[in-house]
């Protein structure tokens, strides 16, 4: 029996690029083709509960705009409602995926005890509700940073009762991951840094932190879970600093604790934004070193300066994202997580569906974009060109000479390099046709 929530809005379908319905599909088209393989299975849609179903619409200002009828979310009745809520939104976007943390889920219940059995208790109610939908889990993963146990952080926390909380709490989460059957384990360490040095032993922090993600790593292979361990970066709020600043500062910590064939990275639009890097260059750092995972796809505004975690609209953002994506092989286990939030005073169902309508037709017509741009081939042309002089078996046999051999090669050649044009302009231009 429905819920109501979403009364008087029906299935989202594609329409085409002419459609004027506010909630169809103009570019999301799922079995379209696109370099082979369905758009559905390239861009792998997960819905966030979090933003989603339990975010109320408080800012630092002001409390809940929202008001659901399972807000406050206080007790199982409530957590049941918000699933039956979840899954009618899913099957209305024919959502394939969803992402959840623990404190989504369930109800906050004070002890650990008790917060494993609600949880538990949830999972096995959206284990009942996946029997019968489509949508499939993309990643669970912990909250270890909203309730005040977690102020001085999770892994890294000085007091190593908390260390054992956050252990216990991860391996909850990832049994109920792998019951729930999902791709992909994430870990956000949003408090795993600090907010000043003077009360901070950095080197003890960073060791418990990589010892902590060694023991995620082992249960993962104990129990059996076949999904991805991913790790998000982001380099501050709500801490001053985050350890996981970026992507290449996670390939790093992951290089130094021998972690770095075992777990791969979760990147968001936004995040990247803070880091003062593009989406792209985390997208790039990643595929570069082969530890792409996953994508938490949405946008900041540009001018608040913090994480505002709002619906992708940019599409020549998007299309440059997914062309990294493409051209490192697509998701494997991964996919496109929207997270991503209503504006506090966009109260209604029809703006949680035109939302996420909005994000997903974004993505599709960056994914055809970027798809259109490779199979062009005027990017990879322009990059072969540039590069073309390293093709030759003399500048091949440099990188395994020395100073000295290539210094004696430069004097006796005369080599004096003529500079060469980068065409940035015209590479501009070249992308601008396709978005
Ligand atoms: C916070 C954030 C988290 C993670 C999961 O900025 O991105 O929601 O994605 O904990
Ligand atoms: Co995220």
């Amino acid at each position: 029996m429905s819920t109501g929530f979403f009364d008087g809005i029906d299935k989202v379908v594609y329409e085409g690029p002419d459609s004027t319905n506010p909630l169809a599909f103009r570019h999301y088209n799922p079995d379209e083709i696109v370099m082979g393989k369905r758009m559905e299975d390239h861009l792998r849609f997960a819905v966030a509960w979090w933003h989603s179903f339990a975010w109320e619409g408080g800012d630092p200002f002001g409390g809940p705009t929202f008001v659901r009828p399972w807000h406050p979310q206080d007790g199982m009745d409530r957590a049941r409602l918000k699933a039956d809520v979840a899954f009618e939104m899913f099957d209305l976007l024919g959502a394939p995926f969803f992402c959840w943390h623990d404190a989504d889920i369930r109800p906050e219940q004070g002890s650990f005890a008790d917060n494993l059995a609600t949880l538990n208790e949830i999972t096995d109610y959206i284990g009942g509700k996946m029997a019968t939908s489509e949508t499939r889990l993309l990643w669970g993963t912990a909250n270890m940073f909203s309730h005040r146990r977690w102020m001085g952080g999770a892994a890294t926390n000085p007091d190593p009762d908390v260390f054992a909380f956050a252990a216990a709490t991860v391996k909850g989460c990832m049994d109920a991951t792998h019951k729930l059957g999902g791709a992909n384990y994430v870990l956000w360490g949003g408090r795993e840094g600090y907010e000043t040095l003077l009360n901070t032993d950095m080197g003890r922090e960073l060791d418990h932190m990589g010892r902590f993600l060694s023991m995620v790593v082992d249960y993962k292979h104990k129990i059996g879970f076949q999904g991805t361990i991913l790790v998000e970066p982001k380099p501050q709020e709500p801490s001053k600093h985050q350890y996981d600043f970026d992507a290449a500062t996670c390939i790093g910590f992951l290089r130094k604790y021998g972690l770095e064939g075992e777990v791969r990275l979760n990147l968001e639009q936004g995040h990247a934004i803070l880091a003062g890097h593009s989406f792209e260059h985390e997208i790039a750092v990643a595929a570069a070193e082969g530890m792409l995972g996953s994508i938490d796809m949405n946008r900041n505004d540009y001018q608040s300066g913090w994480d505002t975690d709002q619906f992708p609209n940019n599409t020549p953002e998007v299309a440059l994202a997914y062309c990294h994506i493409l051209k490192s092989g697509g998701f494997t286990t991964g996919g496109t997580n929207f997270d991503a939030k209503l504006r506090r005073q966009s109260l209604d169902a029809q703006d949680l569906v035109a939302a996420h309508v909005g994000g997903m037709d974004i993505c599709a017509r960056g994914l055809k974009a970027a798809a259109a741009m490779i199979e062009d081939g005027g990017l990879d042309a322009a990059l072969a060109e540039r590069y073309a002089g390293w093709d030759t078996p003399e500048a091949q046999a440099m990188l395994n000479s020395d100073l000295g051999a290539i210094s004696d090669r430069v004097l006796a050649k005369s080599i004096n390099p003529e500079p060469r044009s980068g065409r940035q302009e015209m590479l501009e231009n070249y992308v601008n046709r396709f978005v």
